[in-house]
């Protein structure tokens, strides 16, 4: 094997390496924390939670009734769910503070209640 072709073998090998070792890091990170919410007219369960700014989670939505919303525009969080299957939303929280996240699909007279307060510590 010339020397030509020896350093292009380990190139192409420390590239094949780098890269395996980039795919199992993303592949061991840890799964997101997941937190269960839980909807029934007209209050979510937890009333409140509390989240770290930067910490991605998972919220997993469930109706014990009818279809609920969840929204808030500074989390980024707009999801609509149904009864019967689980609804997942994934957020990474970007700053501190105390959040209001809203149903927002209209859901009876009490609908208005329906609130979740998210606190980003
Ligand atoms: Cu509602």
């Amino acid at each position: 094997m010339s020397i030509a072709r020896f350093v292009s073998c380990t190139a192409v090998t420390a590239a094949l390496l780098a890269s395996a070792s980039v795919r199992r890091a993303s592949a061991d990170a840890p799964a997101p924390r997941v937190v269960e919410v839980t909807a029934r007219r007209f209050e979510f369960t937890p009333a409140a939670i509390r989240l770290r700014k930067g910490e991605t989670v998972t919220l997993r939505l469930r109706t014990l009734d009818v279809r609920h919303g969840l929204f808030s525009r500074p989390l980024g969080i707009d999801a609509e769910f149904e009864p019967g299957a689980a609804r997942d939303v994934t957020i990474t929280p970007r700053e501190t503070g105390t959040f209001v996240v809203i149903c927002d699909r209209f859901c009876g007279s009490g609908h208005g209640n329906m609130k979740i307060a998210v606190v980003v510590e």
